[in-house]
């Protein structure tokens, strides 16, 4: 393989940083100065892909061809012998995407020209509201509406579990930052005090909001398949436009028994790694969405395949957008978004702090909750190394679910 216009790979750099979250770049630079960059953060777990990245994934790219995205990510895939799991293919995702960046730039293009073009004007987006109480819930939820945004997910504490889901008990959200723990914190679930509970959110949602907002849902897999069933059918008087994660699905067929009883379009797949982990689930037309990151499940390549091989099946694609993916992460989706066709809808939690945004820059905009990729080359991201330096690692951990008695749960 060769090809007349060579970009050959001189440097591979890897960053980890906390700019008020710990994020992993890599960076990496051809002999022609092009640079391109990608973002590897496993939430969590960051050290262990940025070793994997530094000791194992560098060395083999140091001389290759930059353009050679597709046998790049084969030779990661299949070449290692060991195929999928969240550090590997956190890995190649962060290789792809800065390859697709360096092509970008090198052909003087941003990457959704290379994808086959804009499909639509914006990329639709859905916020978060979260609150100790419904009511707290709803008047985040009234302010992001007068912002402009159209589509917003409720989450709110459960009564009589303290500090549960969504909000601690310290109103520290609970995907910031938890460095001043030295262990996970641990949260109590209920699932009977859950299911009593959940309705009158999205009751007093439709009361105070009308029909017209998008209303959504996170229940972070912590339900079995009967029950999720149960929750699908409860909430089909308020018209969700997804119920996301309501059964941890590492056993696909699942979410059969959920979509046998409920019209509650159904939304999975932000810890998928592989278009395998949603094969059945999309083939089976199980679910209505998919949600598989840029960063966890391989890259630009891969999330472009999923979507492709969702659209069969009238599956959408709403790739994750906590806070914990990089600015880099999120440039790389927004250009899968506009591109599309079966684009479904962006999740978005602000454009990241004053310390994120002195360390990453982007040309993404938010006008009037929808979210417009700029026409810089490449991904439009940029990373200024000197000021993430300042940031330097900071060890945190997700928050785990315990029942009341105990038992260790999903979360
Ligand atoms: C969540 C995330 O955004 C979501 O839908 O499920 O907040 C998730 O908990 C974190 O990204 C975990 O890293
Ligand atoms: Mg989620």
């Amino acid at each position: 393989m060769s090809g007349n216009r060579k970009l050959i790979i001189e440097d591979v750099k890897v960053i980890v940083s906390c700019p008020g979250r710990n994020f992993v770049t890599l960076k990496i630079t051809t002999e022609s100065g092009i640079y391109g960059l990608g973002d590897a953060t496993v939430n969590g777990r960051e050290q262990a892909v940025a070793t994997y990245l530094r000791e194992h994934v560098a060395p083999c790219l140091i001389g290759r061809n930059a353009h050679e995205i597709e046998d790049i990510w084969q030779y990661l895939y299949k070449g290692v012998y060991w195929r999928k799991g969240p550090i590997n293919m956190a890995s190649i995702a962060a290789v792809d995407v800065a390859l697709w960046d360096i092509k970008g730039k090198a052909a003087d293009l941003p990457v959704y020209e290379l994808l086959g073009g804009k499909s639509r004007r914006g990329v639709g987006v859905y916020v978060h509201a979260t609150g100790n109480t419904v009511e707290d819930t709803l008047d985040r939820a009234g302010e992001l509406v007068g912002q402009g945004y159209q589509a917003i997910r409720l989450q709110s504490s459960v009564p009589g579990l303290d500090g549960s889901y969504g909000v601690l008990g310290d109103k520290k959200d609970y995907f910031e930052l938890q460095n001043d723990r030295p262990l996970p914190p641990e949260h109590p679930w209920s699932t009977k005090k859950y299911m009593n509970s959940i309705e009158e959110l999205f009751v007093e949602a439709r009361k105070r909001f009308g029909n017209e907002l998008h209303l959504l849902h996170d229940v972070h897999s912590r339900l079995t398949p009967i029950e999720a069933a149960r929750l699908g059918k409860m909430l089909e008087p308020y018209d969700l436009l997804f119920l996301e994660d309501a059964v941890a699905a590492e056993n696909q067929e699942s979410y059969r028994i959920v979509r046998d009883h409920t019209t509650t379009p159904l939304a999975i797949g932000e810890i998928y790694n592989t278009i395998w982990d949603c094969k059945d689930m999309i083939q089976n037309q199980w679910i209505d969405y998919i949600r598989t990151a840029s960063t966890h499940a391989g890259g630009i390549t891969a999330l472009r395949r999923i979507a492709d091989f969702a659209a069969l099946y009238h599956v959408r694609i709403a790739p994750h957008g906590a806070p914990d993916l990089s600015p880099i992460c999120y440039a790389a989706q927004s250009h899968i978004d506009i591109w599309a066709p079966n684009f479904g809808i962006q999740e978005f939690v602000g454009f990241g702090t004053e310390k994120s945004n002195e360390v990453f820059s982007h040309d993404l905009k938010m006008v009037d909750g929808m979210l417009h990729v700029g026409d810089r080359p490449g991904l439009g991201v940029d990373f200024d190394e000197e000021a993430a330096a300042k940031y330097p690692y900071n060890r945190s951990y997700l928050p785990v679910s315990r029942l009341e008695d105990g038992t260790l749960w999903s979360w």
